[in-house]
């Protein structure tokens, strides 16, 4: 029986539905944004070490490492915040533009005199592909892989004290990997590259606790017991008799349990301490009731309080039953209900700040009513996974890969991979499974044995998984994971098991095709989860996927321009009729009323009319008129059942559909026949953003009719004009997919106020909507020696052509473009050796920097800025592509043209160009 009475809206959902402000709490050590750690006597620091990087693309010489400030090479570097990379249009670009030789990224810095003593390490949450650090011009050590976190220890390396200049420099290898997962075949989503996600420098005692990991062991008789185990490691050269306790601490700041062990750390090396906490009357961790406790773990050395650790704890206990098929969450059978997601975004591909990533968490949970994702196909950013523990939402994490399995050195790197998950990630409360095989790759013995091994090892709190496409297999793991693309739920072939994809790859759908596809792709998802749900040994599914994504394939309607339109929202998030299958199956006492048609309300729409809600009963009126008020009637099995009304002759007008829930009117949904567009609007996420320079928030803009709504099948250009201290990103003109779109506002580092976005297309009338950049408080690695201003950074690709502002104008007949491949760099660039011939490119900023290809038959390019003085640069040298060939000297911060003459004697190759502007901007790619 379903019923409300009252509307209980959880605390959580209320906080996020206001700004999206992040809870930053507990474990704030990888939290870049949080504060330094630990009480003033614990010798823990962790800075945030994001801001007042130096990017460029290869610089010549090869010399990025380069120590001093006054190195020359420097000269070509922009300034930027981290997370960053270069920006691409969300759709109908080329993949070769990503695989530049290498990147470099620079940071000065100085650190106080008092850390003499401590260990100092950078930790890297995530660099696609390679990443090789330096420190002070000494290599540190290289990571190979794109999607997990890495360490480096810097203490023998960097000057304490008197302001002493240090610089990290990081050399990113974005190219194709075969080498390392999930690269080696085809891979069906872009990896990106570049520093895609936080850096923080930690400073800590010779002594000192990785993070602790605290699971639940049992839950009985009103009292629960958890195991803390804590790797401590002692890099000191002396012997050290550590304590380590663990107090379990509740919302309320009440120490509700404790443990402790004193054992010897041996010089250069590690000890496990575990212990047991018992807790009384525990407040159990649930999706619907996410109750988190910390546990604040602190390493004494002696009588010294050396180290703290804060980890957030969730007591819970989860089962796959191999009996029943089920899964349980504290003893109680929960039917899974998911999406997959990518961790990309339009614009900015990996490169998304923690904003971003939360609220992808909070779209899943609140907006799509999943209650379980899985991060497809790679471990994910871990501020999503702190949302995840906060909002409630379960979590399959899994090893990077897809359909490949490489060699023996390519495998022993995913081994690797399930170590780096499993420890960066075990004391999530939400993750309750660990993928462990290369996503959908055949039977390889050893090496999933091995991969089982390592996950059970690190982890005997969770079962372990590995997605199939295939039925038959060999079944080393805990829970039988199945890509089930048959349009049903087929039945299991062994128990526990989850259908981990559905639906997306097989009925793609845009979010501007004909409603009978949109339709037929959402019947097939329900028909999915209604067969799913009918089954109840079947533990769940999964529909393929949240969002639609950026991709290496084309495979004609299902992926193409770029992108798999495999999501049940679009890229930017927005939902289409089959999100609807997924958003009104939450529980409306727990998260609201939820109801939709699903139905244009066209000349051309089904007559067949169904609205999706989680209502007791649903009345339709069609222009005014009853067709009854009915009970659910279609996919039953379903939690929240749909509504079909069948013989709604159309008529222009409207449908009303009203919710009913305990004996009245709990929410009405009301869809008009679309009328012409007459008037843009915008929908800011959050109203306000942090001023380090990489936050940003998404702004939703939609073409609206007479009646408010959006234009189902509008493409209005919108152009977009930013006021105040921060950057658009996005492209203007923006053509407007199915009536709506996205472009984020992004601020400044260290400028506060207001800023403010217009949007503007033909006949329409424009919107405005401005956010607030707010003082950015982290404790920040203080910067070192610097010569430069830190502006706004627009990113022109020489694919963007015109005469406007931020692109090039080609002028000559000789300028090819893009359309080359097979390694000749040239898949993204504009190429010429007609003399006279010329590029300019009109900008408003204070430095250019610009990007070509050398070759050994390339020749020299004439380059002047506002028609001053020529200066000839060479293109001609050994074979190298994405390459800083010129810099302007620093301007007046204003209009400016560089302009850039063929002078015939060979190939004159352009790929792009970097602006620093002090001013508002728009970031087009
Ligand atoms: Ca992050
Ligand atoms: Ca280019």
């Amino acid at each position: 029986m379903k019923r409300l009475v009252t509307i209980v809206v959880p605390a959580v959902l209320a906080a996020c539905a206001g700004n999206g402000e992040v809870p930053q709490q507990g474990e704030t050590s990888r939290t870049a944004s949080a504060s330094a750690v630990g009480p003033a006597e614990s010798h823990r620091r962790t800075l945030n070490f994001n801001t007042q990087w130096l990017f460029a693309g290869d610089v010549p010489g090869q010399n990025g490492q380069a120590v001093s400030p006054q190195e020359s090479s420097e000269a070509s570097f922009v300034p930027v915040t981290l997370p960053y990379f270069r920006l691409h249009p969300h759709k109908g670009f080329g993949k070769i533009d990503f695989e530049v030789p290498v990147s470099w990224y620079r940071r000065h810095f100085t650190l106080p005199s008092d850390y003499a003593g401590r260990r100092i390490s950078v930790e890297f949450q995530g660099v696609a592909k390679i990443a090789d650090v330096y420190v002070n011009g000494t290599w540190v050590g290289q990571h190979k892989g794109s999607y997990t976190s890495f360490t480096f220890d810097i203490t023998d390396l960097v000057h304490l004290g008197g302001g002493q200049d240090n610089v990290i420099a990081v050399k990113v290898d974005s190219t194709e990997h075969g080498d390392i997962p999930p690269e080696g075949g085809s891979v069906d989503y872009y990896v990106w590259g570049g520093i895609v996600r936080d850096v923080n420098l930690v400073v800590t005692d010779p002594l000192h606790a990785d993070t602790p990991f605290v699971s639940t062991t049992s839950i009985a008789n009103g009292r629960a017991t958890v195991r803390a185990r804590t790797n401590v490691r002692n890099d000191g050269d002396t012997a050290k008799t550590a304590t380590v306790s663990t107090a379990l601490v509740d919302a309320s700041g009440q120490v509700v349990g404790t443990g402790s062990a004193t054992l010897a750390v041996q010089p250069h090396a590690a000890t496990e301490f575990s212990y047991d906490v018992s807790v009384a009357s525990p407040k159990l961790w649930h999706t619907d009731s996410p109750y988190l406790y910390t546990a604040r773990t602190q390493v004494s050395d002696g009588g010294a309080l050396v180290d703290e650790r804060n980890v957030r704890v969730g007591i819970r206990s989860i089962e796959f039953r191999r009996s029943d098929g089920k899964f349980y969450l504290n003893g109680q059978w929960l039917k899974l209900r998911g999406l997959d997601r990518h961790e990309q975004y339009p614009y900015i591909g990996r490169a998304a700040p923690n904003r971003l990533q939360a609220k992808d968490a909070d779209i899943l949970k609140y907006e799509l009513g999943t209650n379980i994702v899985r991060t497809s196909h790679y471990p994910q950013d871990p501020e999503f996974l702190d949302r995840t523990d906060e909002i409630g939402l379960l979590v399959l994490e899994e090893i990077p890969g897809w359909q490949h399995i490489g060699d023996a050195n390519w495998k022993n790197i995913a081994i690797h991979n399930v170590e780096e998950m499993v420890t960066r990630d075990r004391h999530h409360p939400s993750i309750i499974t660990w993928g462990v095989r290369i996503n959908e790759s055949g039977d390889d013995h050893d090496f999933y044995v091995a991969t089982n091994a390592k996950a059970r090892a690190l982890d005997p709190s969770r079962p372990t998984c590995g997605v199939r496409n295939f039925r038959s297999s060999e079944f080393l793991e805990d829970l039988y994971t199945y890509n089930d693309f048959s349009g049903t739920a087929q039945d299991p072939a062994v128990l526990p098991w989850l259908i981990t994809e559905s639906v997306g790859h097989t009925k793609p759908h845009q979010a501007w095709d004909p409603e009978s596809t949109l339709i037929g792709t959402m019947q097939t998802h329900l028909n999915v989860q209604n067969t799913a749900a009918s089954k109840a040994n079947i533990s769940g599914a999964m529909g393929w996927a949240a969002f639609d994504y950026n991709t290496t394939f084309n495979t004609g309607a299902s992926c193409h321009d770029a992108t798999c339109y495999h999501g049940v929202s679009d890229i930017f998030r927005l939902p289409k009729f089959s999100a609807s299958a997924f958003s009104s199956q939450r529980d409306p006492a727990k998260y609201g009323p939820y109801v939709s048609i699903d139905n244009y309300w066209t000349s051309s729409s089904s007559n067949s009319v169904y609205v999706a809600g989680n209502c007791d009963q649903v009345e339709l009126f069609a222009n005014g008129v009853s067709k009854g008020r009915i009970n659910p009637n279609a996919y039953t099995s379903l939690p929240h059942p749909f509504f079909q009304f069948n013989g709604v002759t159309f008529a222009t007008g409207s449908l009303r559909a009203d919710c009913w829930i305990g004996g009245g009117i709990a929410k009405t949904a009301t869809q008009y026949t679309p009328g012409a567009a007459t008037k843009l609007a915008l929908t800011l996420d959050d109203a306000a953003i942090q001023a380090d320079g990489a936050d940003m928030t998404r702004v939703v803009v939609r073409a609206l009719d007479a009646h408010d709504q959006a234009v189902p099948y509008d493409a209005s250009k919108v152009s977009f004009a930013v006021a105040g201290p921060g950057a658009l990103i996005g492209e203007s003109p923006l053509t407007l997919e199915a009536g709506r779109g996205a472009v984020y506002l992004k601020s400044a580092l260290g400028r506060t106020g207001s800023i403010a976005l217009t949007a503007s297309a033909p006949g329409l009338a424009t919107a405005s909507v401005s956010v607030s950049a707010t003082p950015f408080v982290a404790d920040t690695v203080p910067a070192g020696a610097s010569a430069y201003g830190f502006g706004f950074v627009n990113d022109v690709n020489d694919s963007a052509q015109g005469t406007a502002a931020n692109r090039f104008n080609y002028v000559g007949s000789g300028w090819r473009h893009g359309g080359c491949s097979g390694g000749c760099f040239s898949g993204d660039n504009s190429w010429d050796n007609v003399a006279g011939d010329t590029v300019t490119l009109a900008f408003r900023g204070q430095r250019v920097v610009l990007y070509g290809v050398y070759d050994t038959i390339h020749g020299t390019a004439a380059v002047s800025i506002d028609g001053g003085a020529e200066t000839d640069v060479s293109l001609k040298g050994p074979r190298r592509g994405n390459v800083a060939v010129w810099t302007s000297p620093t301007l007046a911060e204003g209009n400016h043209t560089l302009n850039v003459r063929v002078k015939g004697d060979g190939y004159v190759v352009v790929d792009r160009a970097m602006v620093v502007s002090s001013g508002p901007t728009l970031l087009v790619p």
